[in-house]
């Protein structure tokens, strides 16, 4: 685990399954239908049931780059915000600033409605292909921004699945601090 103080907030990374998460929200790295998938998404909507697809089907679609809430289930999280990050194509497709967009807008998100802590997957780095090590600095740089700016969030964990994806975003962020003045 890895613990960064941004102002009066927290940016954790942890190693881990996101669906275990006791943060008020967690994220899923969701398809633009909102209808369910693999990896993330299928794991969050295996363990909340099927009161989240249910509310899915009634919200009808999220565009890339954008994000949805619906609450939690059966999952510890109260809620869930569906974001949908880009497929990686070759990083010149607008790319970065769509899986940054991912990232802000959950967080726009949590902000209206008062949730506190959240805990995000690496967005598009399974199905989506993104390449950890850029996905990481996008993600970790787009949220630092973002906490800078809005205390009301006071925790941002990054789940990171398997030691190889905990151990890049470790390097990410350790490169990314002193560029930031932090450390
Ligand atoms: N907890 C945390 N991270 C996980 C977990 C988990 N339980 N399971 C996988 N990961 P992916 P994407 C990691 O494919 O690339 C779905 O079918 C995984 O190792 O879940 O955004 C959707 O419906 C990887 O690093 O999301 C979409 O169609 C990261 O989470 C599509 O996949 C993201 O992998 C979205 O693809």
């Amino acid at each position: 685990m890895r613990r960064v103080h941004i102002g009066p907030s927290v940016l954790e990374l942890v190693e881990g399954d996101i669906t275990q998460q006791d943060t008020e929200a967690i994220v899923n790295a969701a398809n633009s239908s909102l209808l369910g998938g693999g990896g993330v998404d299928g794991a969050i909507h295996r363990a909340g049931g099927p009161e989240i697809l249910e509310e899915c089907r009634k919200i009808g679609g999220c565009p890339t780059g954008e994000a949805r809430i619906t609450t939690g289930g059966r999952l510890r999280a109260g809620w869930v915000i569906h974001t949908v990050g880009p497929v990686y194509r070759d990083g010149t497709r607008g790319e970065p600033e769509l899986l940054a967009a991912a990232y802000r807008n959950s967080l726009r998100l949590a902000s209206e409605k008062g949730i506190k802590r959240v805990a995000f997957p690496s967005i598009s780095t399974g199905a989506y292909g993104y390449p950890m090590a850029e996905a990481a600095r996008v993600a970790l740089s787009t949220t630092i921004e973002y906490l800078t700016a809005h205390p009301e969030i006071t925790l941002i964990r990054f789940v990171l699945f398997g030691e190889s994806a905990f151990r890049t975003y470790g390097t990410a962020l350790e490169e990314l601090l002193p560029t930031l003045g932090l450390s």
